[in-house]
C-alpha cells in the first residue's frame, strides 16, 4: 500500500513500460505470465498437505538430484503458461534436460526466452520452510521466426534483461528486477494480485549475518576455513559478532540478505570443485537482483555475471550479497583462487 493505494503488478509493469516510449510491453506482459504461473504454484505449495503432492516424484533429473511431485508440477505449470504467452520463445528448466522452443508461429516470433528454476530448495517441501521460484528472461540472439537454439540459454548474465524470483514464505513475494530497479510485490490473496509492497530494494552495504552451509566445513579449501574462523571469532571493534543463518534455500536466504544484508556462500569444496549451484538457473538471476540493488554476486575467481556458460546446467562457486562484505570474504580466498 503506497500513499494509500494499492498498486498491482500488472498497473506497476504498464507504468514501467510507458516510461520508454520505445518499449513494445513484451517484457511487462512476459513477467505477468512469469506472475501467473507463481500463483498457480503457490496455490499447489500452500495446500501441498492436503493434496497428494508432498513427497518424492520417484524419479531423478539431470542434476542426479531426487524430484519431488512439487518440483514436477512447479516445472509443468511454468512450461505450459510459458508455451500460452505470446512473449516466450522458449524455456530451459533446471528440472529439463534441454531447452524446450515453443513451435507456434506467436512463440517462434517472441524475442524473449526464459529460463527458471521451478521449485528451488524443494528438500524443504515436507517441512514447510521457505522455497521459490527462479526465472531469467533474455532477449533471444536466433533469428526470429526460427526455433529458439541452445545459444539463446548459454548467455552471459550481463545480457539478462530481467530477472526475479517468487518467494513462498510467510507470504508470497514476487521480486523481479531490471537493469534499473529491483521492487517487490506481495500476494494479496483476497483479490489475487501481487502487489507493489516494497518498492527499489536495496541490500545494506554491510550485514551481521553469514549464510552457508557450516557442515561443508571440512571440505572447505584453507582460506574459506580462514574467513569462517573470521566471522565466528568475536570482535566488538568491527561491530561483530556475525550471526549464522541457512535455511538451505537459496530464494529463503537470499531474501534475506537483500533485505537485512549479509553474505551467501557456497564455495567449491572437495566434493563440488566447481561449487553446487547452477549458473543459469540459480546464481545468474540472484545475482542479477543482488547487484541492481546494490550488491555483489562473485565465484572467487570472476564476477558471476561475466561467466560465459558453457553447458546449461553447469554449476559455479557463489559469494553473494552486501558489498562490503563480499569483498572482504574474497580477501580470504582471493590467493588460493589466484593459484588456480
Ligand atoms: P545444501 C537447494 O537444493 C539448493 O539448490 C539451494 O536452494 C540451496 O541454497 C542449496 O541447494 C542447499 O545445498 O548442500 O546446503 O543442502
Amino acid at each position: 500500500m503506497l500513499q494509500g493505494k494499492l498498486i498491482t503488478l500488472d498497473e506497476f509493469t504498464i507504468q514501467e513500460t510507458r516510461k520508454f516510449p520505445q518499449a513494445t510491453g513484451e517484457l511487462s506482459s512476459l513477467l505477468r505470465d512469469i506472475a501467473l504461473a507463481g500463483k498457480v504454484i503457490n496455490n499447489k505449495v500452500r495446500t501441498a498437505g492436503l493434496s497428494d503432492v508432498l513427497g518424492k516424484q520417484g524419479s531423478s533429473n539431470i542434476q542426479g538430484e531426487e524430484q519431488m511431485k512439487l518440483d514436477v508440477l512447479a516445472d509443468e505449470t511454468l512450461i505450459h503458461v510459458l508455451k500460452g504467452s505470446t512473449d516466450c520463445a522458449g524455456i530451459a528448466s533446471e528440472e529439463n534436460d534441454d531447452h524446450v522452443s515453443y513451435e507456434d508461429t506467436f512463440s517462434a516470433n517472441s524475442k524473449y526466452v526464459v529460463l527458471f528454476d521451478p521449485l528451488d530448495g524443494s528438500s524443504n517441501i515436507d517441512v514447510n520452510a521457505s522455497i521459490g521460484t527462479i526465472f531469467s528472461i533474455y532477449r533471444r540472439v536466433s533469428e526470429l521466426g526460427k526455433p529458439c537454439t541452445e545459444a539463446d540459454f548459454l548467455q552471459a548474465g550481463n545480457k539478462l534483461m530481467a530477472a526475479g524470483y517468487i518467494i513462498y514464505g510467510s507470504s508470497t513475494m514476487m521480486v523481479y528486477a531490471t537493469k534499473l530497479s529491483v521492487n517487490g510485490f506481495t500476494l494479496d490473496p483476497s483479490i489475487g494480485e501481487f502487489c507493489l509492497s516494497h518498492p527499489n530494494m536495496r541490500i545494506p552495504e554491510n550485514g551481521k549475518i553469514y549464510s552457508l552451509n557450516q557442515g561443508n566445513t571440512i571440505k572447505y579449501s584453507e582460506g574459506m576455513k580462514a574467513y569462517l574462523n573470521y566471522c565466528m571469532e568475536s570482535n566488538k571493534e568491527e561491530g561483530r559478532p556475525y550471526s549464522h543463518r541457512y535455511i538451505g534455500s537459496m530464494v529463503g536466504d537470499l531474501h534475506r540478505t537483500l533485505i537485512k544484508g549479509g553474505i551467501f556462500i557456497y564455495p567449491a569444496d572437495k566434493s563440488s570443485p566447481k561449487g553446487k549451484l547452477r549458473l543459469q538457473y540459480e546464481c545468474n538471476p540472484m545475482t542479477f537482483i543482488v547487484e541492481a540493488a546494490g550488491g555483489i554476486g562473485h565465484c572467487g575467481y570472476e564476477r558471476v555475471l561475466d561467466v560465459q556458460p558453457t553447458e546449461l546446467h553447469q554449476r559455479v562457486p557463489i559469494f553473494i550479497g552486501s558489498k562490503n562484505m563480499v569483498n572482504k570474504a574474497l580477501e580470504f580466498v582471493k590467493e588460493e583462487v589466484a593459484a588456480g
